[in-house]
C-alpha cells in the first residue's frame, strides 16, 4: 500500500485552550489525552511549519507518564504530513539540552521535546510539549502564537495508522515510507561536553578526594549523571541519587530548589557535606548548585561562571557578552562591566536568549529560575552548569565557598529571594496585576519605607529581530539599588502563581550572612503592602520562599 493510501484524516473540533506558555504547552495528564487533543496540537504545528516534504525531526522527552504513547501519536501524525526522517532518543528519552543538541547535530528542521519540565508527574501530574526549531531552540513567541491560532481553527487532522514503533533499540529502521533512527540518549551529549571542560583535571581532582552528590530526582539526568560522574570522572555510584528515571518522578516534584529537595540541602548545611551538591530537574535543564553551608543563587552562580570563563576550556577566549532575564539579579551585570563586554536584560524565557547566542553577541546566559547555560546549545543545561562549577573548583584549587567569598569581595554581593504565592483563583491574581501595571503607569508615589527611583512595566524588544515583547513584569527600583519585580508564572497548569523577585545589593564585605531571607524581610514586607497580596488574594504569607 503506498504511503498516500495509508493516511486517514480526522474531522474533529478544535480545542480552544492549547495557548503555549513560557515554555511550550503544558497541561495535566486528563488534558492531554483527551480524544483528539495532543493530534490536534501536533497537526497545529504542522500546519504553521509547512515544512518541506522529506524534512527530519528529534522527538524525545523526559520520560515522565504518558511519555511512550504521544511518541506514537507523533510518529503518525509525522507520517501523514511528509516527515522524511525521525530521530528519537531510545525509549523515547533525552534531555532538553541533549535534545537540543541533537536538533543542531543532525541538521534536523526541529524537534518536538515532550517535558514539564520541573512540574510533577504521573497520571494526575502534568505532561507538556514543546517544538524547537532548527538552532535548538525554542519556537519565538512569534510562533507559538501562529500555532496557538492554527489550534483554534484546526477542524481536521492527518494520520498513518501503524503497530506502535519499536523504540527500545538503536538503528535505523523504515516505517510508512519514513525513515526512524533510535539514537542512544547520553553519547552524543557527554561528547559535546567532554569538548567543553577538562575532564582529566576533575577526575584527578576527584581521585584526589573531592566529592559530589548529585540528585536526579528520578528525571531524565540520572543516566547521563551516572555517565558523566561514575563512568567518566571516577565517582562512586553512590554520588548519583535517583538515577532512574521514573514516570511520576517517584511521586516527587521534580524542581531543584532547597524547598523541594530538602534532604540534599540539609545534607549541605551538615558537617558531613560533599565538597559540591547539585541537583537537576525532571527535564535535565535547570540546576541547582549547593557548598557546605550554602546554595549558590543562580544570579550568583550566572556571575561566577562569567568571571571565571577563561579557566575552562571551552571558554579559554572569552565570551563576547551576557544575557540574564529581567528578574535574575544584576550580579552578572557588574561582571560584565568590568569585563567590558555588553550584558543584556531580556524577558524571562530562555528562547529570549537564542537570537542572541545565534547573532554572537553573548556566549553565556542565565535565569533566576535555576537556569544557566551558553551557545553550546539553545536551551538551558543542568549538567553542564554542575561540570562547570566542579571544573572550576577543581582547575584553581579552591573550595567552591572560597570561589564565592572572592566574587563577593570583589563584585559586591545581591541578596536575592524569590516569594512564589500560589492563587487557587487566577481571576484574583489578575486583578492585583491589573492594579500594578496602573501603578507603573502613574507618576511615583512616595514610601515610607525606601524611596522608589522608578516604577515600569518591563517592555523588550529583540536587538536582532526588532520583535516586541511588552507586559514582561512590573520592577519597582528603589534609590539604594534595591529592586522588587512582580511577574506571574508562565509555567503552571492550574490557577495562578504570582511571583514576587526581592533583590538588595551589600558591598560592605564585612556584613554577609548565609541567611538572606534576615535582609530581605523587609523588602517582602513592603512587596506585599504595595501590591496588596492578602487584600486581592486573601494570602498573608507567600506559599514558598526560594
Ligand atoms: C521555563 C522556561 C524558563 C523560565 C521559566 C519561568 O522553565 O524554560 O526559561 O525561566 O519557565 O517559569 P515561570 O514562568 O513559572 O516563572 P522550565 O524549566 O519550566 O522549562
Amino acid at each position: 500500500m503506498s504511503k498516500e493510501t495509508n493516511i486517514h484524516t480526522v474531522n474533529c473540533t478544535a480545542f480552544q485552550d492549547q495557548k503555549p506558555g513560557t515554555a511550550g504547552l503544558r497541561k495535566k495528564v486528563a488534558v492531554i489525552r483527551q480524544r483528539h487533543y495532543l493530534e490536534t496540537y501536533v497537526q497545529s504545528v504542522f500546519n504553521t511549519l509547512k515544512l518541506p516534504a522529506g524534512s527530519a525531526l528529534v522527538i524525545g522527552g523526559d520520560g515522565r507518564f504518558f511519555n511512550p504513547e504521544a511518541i506514537q501519536t507523533i510518529i503518525q501524525i509525522a507520517a501523514a504530513n511528509a516527515i522524511g526522517k525521525l530521530i528519537i532518543g531510545k525509549d523515547g528519552l533525552l534531555s532538553t539540552p541533549a535534545a537540543s543538541n541533537l536538533i543542531r547535530q543532525q541538521g534536523a528542521a526541529g524537534g518536538f521535546i515532550l517535558t514539564a519540565s520541573h512540574n510533577p508527574g504521573g497520571p494526575d501530574g502534568d505532561f507538556g510539549i514543546k517544538y524547537n526549531i532548527a538552532n535548538g531552540g525554542q519556537a519565538p513567541e512569534s510562533m507559538t502564537d501562529a500555532f496557538f491560532a492554527a489550534s483554534k481553527v484546526i477542524h481536521q487532522y492527518q494520520l498513518v495508522e501503524l503497530a506502535p514503533v519499536d523504540i527500545s533499540k538503536t538503528g535505523l529502521q523504515r516505517v510508512a515510507g519514513i525513515e526512524i533512527l533510535i539514537v542512544d540518549s547520553v553519547t552524543d551529549y557527554t561528547r559535546l561536553l567532554q569538548e567543553l571542560f577538562d575532564f582529566d583535571c576533575m577526575a584527578n581532582a576527584m581521585k584526589k578526594g573531592l566529592s559530589l552528590q548529585f540528585d536526579a530526582l528520578h528525571g531524565i539526568t540520572g543516566p547521563y549523571a551516572t555517565d558523566i560522574f561514575c563512568r567518566l570522572l571516577g565517582a562512586p555510584n553512590s554520588s548519583v541519587l535517583n538515577a532512574i528515571p521514573l514516570p511520576d518522578f517517584g511521586g516527587g516534584h521534580p524542581d531543584p530548589t532547597p524547598v523541594d529537595v530538602p534532604d540534599l540541602y540539609q545534607l549541605a548545611l551538615s558537617s558531613k557535606s560533599p565538597d559540591l551538591l547539585a541537583a537537576s530537574d525532571g527535564d535535565g535543564d535547570r540546576n541547582m548548585i549547593l557548598l557546605p553551608g550554602q546554595m549558590v543563587s543562580p544570579g550568583d552562580s550566572l556571575a561566577i561562571l562569567l568571571a571565571n570563563a577563561k579557566s575552562i576550556p571551552g571558554y579559554r577566549d572569552g565570551i563576547s557578552g551576557v544575557a540574564r532575564s529581567m528578574p535574575t539579579s544584576a550580579a552578572v551585570d557588574r561582571v560584565a562591566q568590568h569585563l567590558n563586554i555588553p550584558c543584556f536584560e531580556t524577558p524571562t524565557g530562555w528562547r529570549y536568549f537564542c537570537n542572541l547566542l545565534d547573532s554572537g553577541d553573548i556566549g553565556l546566559c542565565g535565569e533566576e529560575s535555576f537556569g544557566t547555560g551558553s551557545s553550546h546549545v539553545r536551551e538551558k543545561d543542568g549538567l553542564w552548569a554542575v561540570l562547570f562549577w566542579l571544573n572550576l573548583i577543581a582547575t584553581s584549587g579552591l573550595s567552591g565557598n572560597q570561589i564565592l567569598a572572592n566574587h563577593w569581595r570583589q563584585f559586591g554581593r545581591d541578596y536575592y529571594q524569590r516569594y512564589d504565592y500560589f492563587i487557587p483563583d487566577s481571576s484574583q491574581a489578575d486583578a492585583l496585576f491589573n492594579e500594578l501595571k496602573l501603578n507603573a503607569e502613574l507618576p511615583l508615589v512616595e514610601l515610607k519605607e525606601r524611596q522608589l527611583k522608578s516604577i515600569d512595566n518591563f517592555t523588550y524588544t529583540d536587538p536582532i529581530d526588532g520583535s516586541v515583547s511588552s507586559n514582561q513584569g512590573v520592577r519597582l527600583q528603589f534609590v539604594d539599588e534595591s529592586r522588587i519585580i512582580y511577574r506571574l508564572s508562565g509555567t503552571g497548569t492550574s490557577g495562578a502563581t504570582l511571583r514576587v523577585y526581592l533583590q538588595q545589593l551589600e558591598t560592605n564585605t564585612t556584613q554577609h550572612t548565609n541567611n538572606p531571607g534576615d535582609v530581605l524581610k523587609p523588602l517582602g514586607m513592603l512587596a506585599a503592602r504595595y501590591a496588596r497580596i492578602e487584600h486581592y488574594t486573601g494570602l498573608t504569607r507567600a506559599t514558598a520562599i526560594i
